[in-house]
């Protein structure tokens, strides 16, 4: 399986994020990089496509602003990361604000999700990643693997959050509706729900979003991901949420993933996007759920049996030194 990673995705490297009242070690370090490319070896630098695929996705403002943030947030007379603190809640009107604090509000929905000088550029190293491995699949590869960090599901099309800032499925999903595939499915096993990925395609037919995931009830992101969230106007019935309880292991896991993909077969895909996340480990730092690593090879045999072409992005997984089995064991499933 083709694997693909752009070295700038490394230098994206807040050094702090809040947690449950003061600040913390950034969970969503470029080790985490380290870690999967131990275990999986040499991996090719993708071809840079352009804006064209991730402005088909996001919005020219949100893009703007993750180029400029950074410089902004020195200008403003700060030093380390830029981090938000003030928010519109429940669309707020339309202001024309400029100030950074103002901006970075506006184009986030938490405080988790620093922006550094080097954000804007690893995350288009990811995006660049995922489309990479989407071209191989559309040329005919039965399946490849992106490494994509920043992870992208919790990005919309103008926010970031939740370590996100380009969301990379909906990047793939899209390029391949764009390169003439009708219809196109993304599978989420990351234990967090991909509310991104929900929000830009909730109201269209023509891109189908599964979800399997902590039950947000407990969970970040809380807001979404909600068994009764099924889509809307055109993408009635087009997303489908399956929220499982803390301590979830294999058998409840891959249960919902069957459901899953039941759902997706019958929609019937020219692609599959999967958005992988080995925050599912029982070790998990931040994660409570109980899958072991032969679990992976398990899941993965179960997507790969359906015979679609699959590009994989990887989302989450904080599990340092687990990480690279993890992946490593998902991707041999294949
Ligand atoms: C892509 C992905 O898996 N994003 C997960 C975002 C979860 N953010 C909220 C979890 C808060 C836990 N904070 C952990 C701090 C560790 N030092
Ligand atoms: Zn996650």
């Amino acid at each position: 399986m083709r694997l693909f990673f752009d070295d700038r995705q490394r230098a994206h490297a807040p050094t702090q994020e809040l947690h449950n009242g003061g600040f913390t070690t950034y969970a969503e370090m470029p080790a985490r990089v380290d870690a999967i490319l131990a275990a999986l070896g040499p991996v090719e630098t993708p071809a840079d496509r352009g804006e064209a695929a991730i402005l088909a996705v996001h919005s020219p403002a949100y893009v703007t602003f993750l180029k400029d943030a950074a410089r902004l947030w020195r200008e403003a007379g700060r030093t380390g990361d830029a981090i938000p603190y003030a928010f519109p809640i429940r669309a707020r009107r339309p202001l024309d604000l400029t100030r950074i604090d103002a901006l970075i509000g506006a184009h986030s929905f938490d405080a988790t999700t620093p922006i550094t000088p080097d954000s804007w550029a690893a995350s288009y190293g990811s995006a660049q990643s995922a489309l990479a491995a989407t071209q191989a699949v559309l040329a005919g590869d039965r399946a490849a693997f992106a490494l994509c960090r920043p992870p992208g599901h919790h990005a919309g099309a103008d926010y970031c959050g939740g370590y996100c800032h380009l969301n990379t499925a909906a990047i793939a999903a899209q390029a391949a509706r764009d390169a003439g595939v009708a219809r196109v499915a993304i599978l989420d096993i990351d234990y967090h729900h991909g509310n991104g990925t929900q929000d830009i395609f909730y109201d269209r037919g023509d891109v189908f979003y599964a979800s399997v995931h902590a039950d947000p009830r407990t969970d970040y992101p809380f807001f979404w991901g909600h068994a009764d969230e099924t889509g809307d106007g055109d993408g009635r019935g087009a997303t489908l949420n399956l929220p499982l309880p803390h301590g979830t292991t294999i058998d409840a896991f891959r249960t919902a993933q069957t459901t899953a993909l039941d759902a997706i077969a019958a929609f019937d895909p020219g692609l599959l996007v999967v958005s992988f996340g080995a925050d599912t480990w029982a070790g998990d730092p931040i994660s409570h759920f109980a899958l072991t690593t032969p679990d992976y090879a398990v899941l993965a045999r179960d997507i790969a049996a359906r015979g679609w072409p699959t590009a994989i992005v990887m989302e989450g997984g904080y599990a340092v030194d687990a990480l690279g089995h993890n992946v490593d064991s998902f991707l041999r499933g294949f």
